[in-house]
């Protein structure tokens, strides 16, 4: 039986979530107009006022706002409230540049823990269950949503945060943690080393898993949850726009609900700017309306995936968005090929590799090299040299299949490629350095 935190609003028509949309978007403008200069600048330069925006249709007459503005903005350009009203703030792990800081207002937090209450509840979490978050704690915003809403769901939460893993498998055995909250690449190390210490998916108390933060292919989903004898859901969100749960995966696995009450979403073209029409593929946008202190509106996530409002057999009506395949960032050009690292994890996943590797890419003599670093499982490491060739040739044809181009595959000893607690650091451009 499909389980939900906010039924009523979780399954309501499209014409009620419409409904909603359009009378807070309208308020949400208004807030943002009245109370945000520097957005209010870019809506004067683009000739539109709060009056012109009636409905989820006019969306596309507001101004868009990127990471460049945030940046422009940081710290305090972009607050819709007085400082005074800010609870707290979470930042993003970005490496580059100023990191983006978000505030929250005390309604902010609580809208924001429901929403992953309700990914919670949509991976069968109850009061029964015991909530294992092992997401960071501090600035990034996984640990403190997911910790949020597991109270808001009644879990038992065990606040670990990230690090320690055999701390980590002793709390999960003897407290019978029944769903565990951590980046998809963590929860792959956790049962790696589960399976390390004896333990077989039917010893594992687990049940479900709810995983994000990162790009993760289905065959990494199919690999985890074999390991952990669980059912792994995905959880999708970002600082500037609360943190996890703008989306969540519910029993069908088909792609994330996103809660519209909260969020308006568009698919745009990155490149002309254009909204998409449903089921294309193309840049996320996210309207945030209601979040009071950091209203974020027409938000450019760089994030890459399709929308669709195919009826979902949990009984959810919110539109669901489809794994992002990466971040319009993350894509790799190599000689003029885009590469997305998810598309090797899938090749590598298919022959059999676990999600360890590594992208290294550089320039010689005016040309992109392209080396895939995998790692051998335990079960096929050999040190005869034949068998490594056959291998990485096998390998070479596969990503040569996916890609289009010839990658240079090298096998590596088990273990030799470092482990991630938080979100995996797969590639090295050398070419920017
Ligand atoms: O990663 C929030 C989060 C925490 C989401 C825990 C899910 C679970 P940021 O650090 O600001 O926030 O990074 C946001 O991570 O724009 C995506 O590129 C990527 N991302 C997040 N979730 C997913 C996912 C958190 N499920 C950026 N699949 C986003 C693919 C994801 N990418």
């Amino acid at each position: 039986m499909e389980h939900y935190y906010q039924e009523e609003i979780e399954c309501a028509s499209p014409e009620q979530i419409r409904k909603i949309q359009d009378e807070k978007l309208r308020d949400q403008v208004k807030h943002v107009w009245d109370n945000v200069p520097y957005y209010r600048k870019k809506m004067e330069e683009a000739g539109v006022k709060p009056e012109d925006i009636n409905s989820v249709d006019d969306l596309h007459k507001l101004p868009f706002l990127s990471k460049a503005d945030l940046r422009e903005a940081y710290p305090y350009g972009l607050l819709g409230v007085p400082l005074k009203d800010c609870v707290r703030i979470h930042s993003t792990s970005g490496t580059t540049g100023k990191r983006v800081v978000a505030f929250y207002t005390q309604g902010d937090i609580d809208l924001w823990e429901e929403c992953c209450a309700r990914a919670i509840c949509a991976a069968g979490g109850t009061e029964e269950d015991v909530c294992h978050v092992a997401y960071g704690y501090g600035l990034f915003t996984g640990g403190a949503g997911l910790h949020g809403g597991s109270h808001k769901a009644g879990c038992l939460t065990v606040p670990i945060s990230s690090g320690n893993t055999d701390r980590q498998i002793m709390f999960i055995m003897d407290l019978k943690a029944t769903i565990l909250c951590c980046t998809p690449s963590y929860a792959a190390y956790l049962g790696e080393r589960m399976k390390e210490l004896g333990y077989g998916p039917n010893d594992i108390p687990l049940k479900s898993g709810i995983f994000g933060a990162e790009a993760w292919s289905q065959e990494m989903r199919a690999d985890i949850e074999k390991t952990l004898g669980i059912k792994a859901y995905d959880i999708y969100g970002l600082t500037e726009l609360s943190g996890p749960g703008v989306s969540f995966e519910c029993s069908a696995q088909q792609g994330m609900h996103i809660n519209e009450d909260h969020f308006i979403a568009e698919i745009i073209d990155p490149d002309t700017l254009e909204v998409l029409p449903e089921g294309s593929e193309g840049e996320l946008v996210f309207t945030a309306i209601d979040k009071k202190a950091f209203p974020m509106i027409r938000y450019r996530t760089r994030d890459i995936c399709s929308l669709t409002r195919e009826k979902c057999s949990c009984g959810r009506t919110h539109v669901r968005m489809q794994k992002p395949k990466g971040r319009t960032d993350d894509m790799l050009i190599i000689r003029g090929v885009n590469v997305f690292p998810s598309q090797i994890e899938t090749v590598l996943l298919n022959h059999g590799y676990a999600a360890n590797y590594l992208i290294v890419v550089d320039r010689v003599n005016n040309t992109d090299t392209f080396e895939v670093q995998v790692e051998m499982t335990p079960e096929m490491f050999t040190d005869n040299l034949g068998e490594i060739e056959d291998r990485q040739k096998e390998l070479t044809d596969g990503l040569k299949a996916m890609l289009g181009i010839k990658a240079k595959v090298s096998l590596v000893a088990p273990k030799s490629i470092a482990r991630s607690e938080g979100k995996a650091v797969r590639v090295i451009d050398k070419r920017k350095i």
